[in-house]
């Protein structure tokens, strides 16, 4: 068994660990978004496979008999591929997907389908914004320049960034409520936007907003294809079929 494991959330570090435990021949790929990702106890490919196509060859070429898709929600491009090129290639694909977050007492959210509902939920009136969502997606809110916007970004920005009115800080997850509540009351923020990630890893800034009263906008998950579906690690193991991986 040789297993491809896409990576970059914290459910594929998880993996990742698992899968070196019990000794299974497997490649940890990485898109290369990052400066500097997070070190992983297995071999590590970074970048893209150049498409579907790519992907496909990719498989094919390395001997991979199983793919484990635990890249994160909104990486449907990535996702929509290996659903493609797996199916050419006849190689057995799972993805291991977190659920999504659901509403608590006290939470209050306005969930939006994309970005640009997400801008268009914002106030007239200035507000401080935080903007938890990466890079990839702030240039959309240039059209709201009234807002004072705060962005958390893995990396620093190489180019200037797309909005006027904007704080910057460098950190990667996971984060901790208490930390992201500090931030939040140390930059006086009135609403929060984010992507409805699931998992650990992005969930404490829901939590301190929360605490803090504060009303969050939250970005649906893009829609999948159908596919195989694990939403635990045993049940990814167990998937394998792999003798070592049964006593997970
Ligand atoms: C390159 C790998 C681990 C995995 C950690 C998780 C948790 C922290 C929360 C906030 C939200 C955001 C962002 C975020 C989280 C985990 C997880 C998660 C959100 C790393 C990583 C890579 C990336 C790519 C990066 C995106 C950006 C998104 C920042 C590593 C740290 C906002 C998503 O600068 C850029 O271009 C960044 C791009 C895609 C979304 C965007 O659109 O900008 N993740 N994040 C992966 C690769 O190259 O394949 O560097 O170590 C992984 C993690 N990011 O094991 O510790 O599992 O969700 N990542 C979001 O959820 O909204 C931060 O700030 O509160
Ligand atoms: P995306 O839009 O779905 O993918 C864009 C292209 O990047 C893909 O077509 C593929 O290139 C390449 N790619 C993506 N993930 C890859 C991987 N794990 N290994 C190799 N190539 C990969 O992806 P994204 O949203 O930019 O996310 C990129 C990475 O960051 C993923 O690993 C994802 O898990 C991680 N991440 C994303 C978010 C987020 O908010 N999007 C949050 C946390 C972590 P080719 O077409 O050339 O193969």
């Amino acid at each position: 068994m040789r297993v491809l494991l896409l990576g970059g959330t914290t459910e594929a570090s998880l993996m990742a660990r698992l899968l070196a435990q019990a000794g299974v021949d497997a490649i940890f790929s990485y898109a290369g978004r990052t400066a500097a990702p997070r070190q992983q106890p297995l071999p590590v490919r970074v970048g893209g496979f150049g498409g579907p196509e790519g992907l496909a060859a990719y498989l094919r070429d390395t001997g991979i008999t199983r793919v484990i898709d635990a890249t994160h929600p909104f990486a449907a491009q990535m996702s929509k591929h290996a659903i493609t090129a797996c199916a050419k290639v006849d190689v057995p694909l799972l993805a291991f997907e977190r659920a999504p977050w659901i509403p608590k007492q006290g939470d209050n959210w306005l969930t939006v389908p994309d970005v640009v509902n997400a801008v268009a939920a914002l106030p007239v009136m200035p507000a401080k914004v935080f903007l938890a969502i990466g890079k990839q997606l702030i240039r959309v809110f240039a059209t709201r320049p009234q807002h004072e916007y705060l962005l958390r970004l893995v990396d620093s920005p190489e180019a200037p960034l797309p909005l006027a009115n904007a704080n910057v800080v460098i950190a990667r997850g996971p984060f901790t409520e208490e930390g992201d509540t500090a931030l939040m009351q140390h930059h006086c923020i009135t609403h929060v936007v984010a992507k409805n990630a699931g998992g650990m890893g992005a969930r404490a800034k829901l939590d301190a907003a929360r605490a803090l009263g504060l009303p969050v906008i939250l970005i649906d998950r893009p829609v999948m294809p159908p596919r195989v579906i694990a939403r635990t690690p045993e049940d990814v193991m167990k998937w394998l079929g792999h003798p070592a991986c049964l006593g997970v």
